[in-house]
């Protein structure tokens, strides 16, 4: 499923309906601030194309999966994270998947966090 759908917050935010403080977007992506920050950075990346889970999204368009963990690298160099040369600081990719992986929002996004040391495992 690529095409927008009604019920699905990230579709709305990617529409324009409801307004998101942006952080960088390109034809295919956007990327703007968590309204629940859990880091002094966090940042999620969607593609702008529905598609409910990573798998899903793997499974039908390979190469928009790649775009999106593109544009979470750029988002970690452009917060200060990181830099094409180096990891440091550091930061984290998360990507919540289905019920056990605690998944809220049924539209793929990439969280980039950031910004304090990150403690293993998560909850
Ligand atoms: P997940 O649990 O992986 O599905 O994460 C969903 C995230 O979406 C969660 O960290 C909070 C965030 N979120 C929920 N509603 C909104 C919203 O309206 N605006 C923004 N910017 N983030 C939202």
């Amino acid at each position: 499923m690529s095409g927008p759908s009604s019920d699905c917050l990230f579709c709305r935010v990617v529409a324009g309906e409801i307004a998101p403080d942006v952080v960088r977007e390109t034809d295919r992506t956007l990327a703007f601030r968590d309204i629940s920050p859990q880091a002094p950075t966090h940042v999620l990346v969607v593609p702008r194309d529905h598609h409910p889970t990573i798998g899903a999204l793997t499974a039908a368009d390979p190469g928009l999966a790649a775009e999106l963990l593109a544009a979470a690298q750029a988002v970690a160099e452009q917060e200060g994270l990181a830099t094409a040369g180096s990891p440091e600081p550091g930061w984290r990719l998360v990507v919540n998947s289905g019920p056990d992986g605690g998944q809220t929002v049924h539209h793929v996004h990439l969280h980039v966090l950031g910004g304090r040391g990150l403690t293993w495992p998560p909850g």
